[in-house]
């Protein structure tokens, strides 16, 4: 099947994928937005185009505690570790009277094997940040990492443990700078706390902002960290907001343009890129517009700047439209989005799931209706202006 579709490795350019099938084997609850075997359904689609010819592929460990606790607290870690999982995830109302480092709620509910589900995202986004250190990777793709809100000592959105934090300072080890760009609908506010106080990491956010009804309600766009002439960090979060309905066409324009800007400035000398699926049209949470094709366009600009990039998972709660995105993002990363045919092949697990559905599948169609647009394009150059601005007081 890979001959056929003429897959095979590019010459001097490595991508390496790092996954664990054990992830799917955890459930949240019934009524919870987040699916981990949408996991399985992107690896399948992946392996269904013949994409793992073209790179290498690794079952990825389990983080350690030490690795854990290098970020986060060690009473947390080890709360994380010892805690019962709740009697029956009856999701209904299930908050609880104390909850302790924002466990338990219906957010971040404590299920069986939580401790196993976090130690494998963390481990699959450490083993492709070692493997962009150690420069055996020019992309190296963790889809099962990109928690982007889990804190020091606190859980929230559905993330427990944040992968990207740990990644980053895993790459902070060998690279003087890395930039973060975050394309999830939501703040990438935990990763952002986390490098408020250095200049060695700036991290970019896109997400819809309403601090009145969007988790998590933080991200405006002056919202760039203390700003003290001690705080070196100062300037070094920037955060782009938006609302309903943004188009591919806008979204593509400010990305290039900020990115653009952020990399002329700061240059990293890697470039972490969470692509939380959230962003999609006919999201189950979000409420943007975006098609694969334009969600995929900030992974093709960010690899043609040919900086050593991690592509972190994230967000994404319509399993079909999350495995297309990441799948199609797999084929840019090895160069491959322009040849693969766009019907989903015959004879996959994906067929056979899905064998009810009238419609021939395409990698590239997006489940669920379009939203109305409240972006007007006036506020999209107010805020690459603002970007500009900040940018300012950034030099390397
Ligand atoms: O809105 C809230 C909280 C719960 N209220 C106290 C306010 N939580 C959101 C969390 C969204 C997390 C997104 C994670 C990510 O950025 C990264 C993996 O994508 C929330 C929502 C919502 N519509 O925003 N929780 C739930 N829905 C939810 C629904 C059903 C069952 C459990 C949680
Ligand atoms: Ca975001
Ligand atoms: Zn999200």
């Amino acid at each position: 099947l890979a001959h056929d579709i003429g897959i095979t490795k590019p010459k001097g350019y490595n991508v390496t994928f790092h996954y664990n099938p054990n992830m799917e084997r955890h459930h949240f609850g019934q009524t919870h937005p987040m699916k981990p075997w949408r996991l399985t359904l992107t690896k399948s689609l992946v392996t269904s185009y013949g994409m793992n010819f073209a790179m290498d592929n690794y079952t990825a460990r389990t983080a350690t505690y030490e690795e854990l606790t290098n970020f986060h607290t060690n009473d947390y870690v080890d709360f994380l570790a010892t805690v019962a999982p709740q009697p029956t995830p009856l999701d209904v109302d299930n908050m609880h009277p104390d909850l302790k480092f924002n466990l338990g709620g219906s957010d971040c509910p404590l299920f069986e094997g939580l401790y196993d589900y976090c130690s494998m995202s963390a481990g699959s986004s450490l083993d492709a940040a070692r493997k962009i250190c150690s420069k055996q990777a020019d992309i190296a793709i963790a889809w099962g990492g990109g928690l982007h809100h889990a804190k020091k000592s606190e859980a929230s959105g559905f993330c427990y443990i944040n992968d990207i934090v740990l990644a980053i300072l895993q790459l902070l080890r060998v690279h003087p700078r890395v930039l973060y760009i975050d394309i999830d609908v939501h703040h990438g506010d935990g990763v952002e706390e986390a490098f408020l106080s250095t200049d060695r990491v700036m991290t970019v956010s896109f997400h819809k902002y309403d601090p009145n009804t969007f988790f998590p309600g933080t991200g405006a766009l002056d919202d760039n960290g203390p700003r003290s002439e001690h705080n070196p960090g100062s300037h070094h979060a920037l955060n782009i907001p938006l609302n309903d309905g943004i188009t591919d066409e806008q979204y593509k324009w400010l990305f290039e343009s900020v990115i653009s800007k952020c990399v002329e400035k700061f240059r990293p000398a890697a470039i972490a890129l969470q692509c939380g699926a959230d962003s999609l049209a006919g999201d189950r949470l979000g409420k943007f517009n975006l098609l694969v094709e334009g969600h995929s366009s900030c992974v093709e600009y960010c690899k043609k700047l040919g900086i050593p990039m991690i592509m972190f998972g994230g967000g994404g709660y319509t399993p079909r439209n999350v495995a297309r995105a990441w799948a199609y993002e797999t084929a840019v990363a090895i160069g491959q989005h322009k040849n693969i045919p766009h019907q989903i092949p015959e004879h996959t697990p994906w067929r056979e799931r899905f064998r009810h559905e009238t419609l021939l599948p395409t990698i590239e169609q997006i489940l669920g209706e379009p939203r109305q647009n409240r972006n007007p394009q006036k506020k999209l150059q107010d805020i690459v202006q603002h970007v500009t601005e900040q940018l300012r007081f950034v030099s390397h």
